[in-house]
């Protein structure tokens, strides 16, 4: 029975349990996060990561007055516990339940929402900054992992610290992994630090002292002069290897010995980021500290639970699981395929026989799909790190010497990279294409990770063609059809499972701008309504078409196939033939395909009223599932029948409520 944890409603709580009682406390925490996760899945591994830091953290410092900034802030869950949300904590990336992001309107203990990384030390610094200028006292703390040091924000943030605060403690959460490994010389360097034994004595030398140090921050602060010792020992140490010359690293370096020194911080460890006391001390000294400072700590993804440890990025973050042996269910047999897989296999398919494509990824091997290209065609695979920016004008690079390049990120993550699209991609019309995963709703993750966007920040891009496949077998015909193309091209396509189609043994090449009409007007002299729906949004027109005809309408269905170029000559035709044009997409109604359509309109002179069904203007929240807040904010098949008979003058015969949203 967990009694520690039952105890504890907030961090004052934490403040009064002696060292035993917080060690068994993080036990609990941990039997927690393993129960609490199974049943609906959440970001198991990264969070039993940081159970003792995170106490460790709420017993020294003091949340809301003091900040705490977690990068990406999918390993927040133990702050939430901790914090005041306990008892709501199994409702965590369900329907009405926790955010598995730390979110302003949760909670005042989460003084900065993220989803994306990279943002932490800039937030973080803009907050002391903003603490000095007024004159408060609170301490900012940010928590930051080896992954997220890789972006290029991070590095933005640290080459801005030291002269813009005196006071600012970052706290470096180094398990060596992403999702995936972590890749690239950072890792490579983090890792040196980590190994190298003369360093690595003197990190047990400060341990030795930290965990020594008097109580009361008067002697802590004394404690500061005789660490100073430490500081000169540690520009002595160069990160050679045993044996080798100091620039046999390879990269030119002559033995600069810690990075974030070099940056005007304060270094201080690597130190076991699961002993409590020690990190509980190492905080307690930091709090006194007059300059900025790092404290690396090093932890284990999954600690606690076997099979998080040994599959560390299935367990970064999944679905249900079972919570003794961590079993994921099986696929079920003849499931349709994850669009994501679509992707990467087709990637190696088309590689196969065509020499100059290339696939990129961005610390998303996994998720997008590119570890079919990995496996398969190792030389034509690229993971650049958590590092959208770079990505994008990688790509543009390799473009300009003849490389036909995919690069697969997630629609939300490419919106980070919009000026590279526009000025390093579209400006110099140069030939990438853009595979959008995650376009549409990620239900569980929220707002951070939906992408509902990218239609609307292409579409406004000379040079642009932008597609979105009806199934999974169209998704391959737009990968083929980009690859003949020598312009940017962009497709965007769902998360999750595709629609199930079979794929034809050879893709077929789409004539671009060019809409498939579905199903036409029969012309039988009852009212016209024209549905056109896009990507997924097709299936849904499909059947609303059929309700719609078996109650008397006439109507017709078009895949758009394009959002730029529309079908000019499809859509006008059709639209000036209708009673009534319908578009439906799985993005925000303003600036997206309807109002594409709607542009079209306006310039000829087609007056055919127009219902754009599609997400609102404002964020949507997360659910459990996608289905859920389709039926909540109407993308669906009633939704769409109940739409084009009240526009007919018709009661809906379902007893749908009807939802209008612009
Ligand atoms: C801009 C952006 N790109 C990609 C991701 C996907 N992502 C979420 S967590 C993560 C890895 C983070 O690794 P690290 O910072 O080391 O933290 P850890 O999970 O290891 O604790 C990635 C790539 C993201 N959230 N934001």
């Amino acid at each position: 029975m967990s009694t520690y944890l039952e105890m504890v409603n907030g961090p004052a709580h934490l403040k009064k349990l002696a060292l035993p009682q917080l060690q068994e406390l993080a036990g609990e925490i941990r039997q927690e996060l393993i129960a609490g996760l199974a049943k609906a899945g959440g970001h198991l591994g990264p969070n039993l990561g940081v159970v003792e830091l995170s106490i460790a953290l709420h017993r020294v410092f003091n949340t809301p007055k003091d900040k705490f900034v977690w990068d990406v802030s999918h390993q927040a869950y133990v702050h939430k516990i901790l914090t005041d949300r306990k008892e709501r904590f199994r409702t965590i990336r369900q329907t009405d339940g926790l955010n598995g992001f730390a979110l302003r309107s949760e909670s005042p203990h989460d003084c900065y929402g993220a989803g994306h990384a990279g943002t932490a030390l800039s937030a973080a610094l803009g907050m002391a900054a903003a603490r000095d200028k007024r004159g408060s006292d609170e301490n900012v703390v940010c928590i930051f992992g080896d992954a997220a040091l890789t972006n290029g924000i991070s590095f933005e943030a640290l080459n801005n610290i030291a002269h813009t605060t005196k006071r600012f403690i970052g706290i470096l959460n180094d398990n060596e992994w992403s999702i995936a490994k972590n890749v690239g010389a950072v890792s490579a360097y983090l890792n040196k630090l980590i190994t190298n034994p003369r360093y690595n004595k003197l990190a047990k030398d400060f341990e030795a002292f930290v965990r020594r140090l008097p109580k009361g921050e008067l002697a802590l602060k004394l404690a500061h002069r005789a660490e100073g010792g430490f500081k000169g020992a540690l520009a002595g140490v160069g990160l050679q290897q045993a044996g080798k010359t100091e620039d046999a690293d390879g990269r030119g370096g002559y033995g600069s010995p810690v990075f974030f020194e070099e940056m005007g911080m304060r270094y201080l460890g690597p130190i076991d980021g699961h002993d409590l006391p020690l990190l509980i001390s190492t905080l307690e000294f930091a709090k006194t500290c007059d300059s900025p400072i790092v404290i690396h700590v090093l932890t284990q993804k999954g600690k606690g639970f076997d099979a998080a440890l040994k599959f560390p990025e299935k367990f970064h973050g999944l679905g249900p699981y079972n919570a003794q042996t961590g079993e994921t269910p099986a696929a079920k047999p003849n499931a349709a395929p994850m669009y994501q897989d679509v992707m990467g296999q087709t990637m190696v398919r088309l590689c196969q026989k065509n020499n100059t494509l290339v696939g990129i990824t961005a610390a998303m091997p996994t998720g997008t799909g590119m570890k079919h290209l990995e496996k398969a065609m190792p030389d034509r695979y690229y993971d650049v790190g958590i590092a959208e920016e770079h990505a994008v004008i990688f790509a543009a690079g390799m473009a300009t010497m003849g490389l036909h390049p995919v690069v697969a990120i997630y629609s939300s993550f490419l919106q980070r990279a919009y000026d590279c699209i526009h000025h390093d991609i579209c400006l110099q019309d140069l030939p990438v294409i853009f595979c959008m995963d995650r376009a549409g709703l990620s239900a569980n993750d929220g707002p951070t990770h939906h992408g509902l966007f990218d239609i609307a920040y292409l579409r406004t891009l000379p040079n642009v063609t932008a597609m979105a496949p009806k199934d999974e077998d169209e998704l391959v015909d737009m990968m083929f059809t980009a690859t003949h193309s020598n312009h940017p091209m962009f497709i965007r396509y769902p998360r999750g499972a595709a629609e199930g189609v079979p794929i034809k043994e050879e893709p077929k090449l789409l004539e671009i701008g060019k809409a498939e009409v579905i199903r036409n007007f029969s012309s039988n002299g009852k009212k016209k309504a024209a549905l056109f729906g896009l990507g997924p949004m097709c299936a849904i027109a499909r059947k609303a078409a059929e309700q719609l005809a078996a109650e008397g309408f006439d109507v017709a269905v078009i895949n758009p196939r394009f959002t730029k170029p529309i079908d000019a000559g499809t859509t006008e035709f059709l639209g000036k033939a209708a009673d009534l044009v319908v578009t439906l997409e799985d993005h925000v109604i303003m600036g997206g395909y309807g109002s594409a359509v709607l542009e079209l309109f306006s310039e000829k002179n087609v007056t055919t009223p127009v219902v754009r069904i599609g997400w609102p203007d404002q964020f949507i929240e997360h659910a459990s599932t996608q289905d859920e807040l389709r039926r909540k904010y109407g993308l669906t098949v009633e939704n769409t029948v109940a739409r084009v008979k009240a526009q007919f003058g018709e009661a809906a015969t379902t007893a749908t409520k009807l939802i209008e949203v612009a």
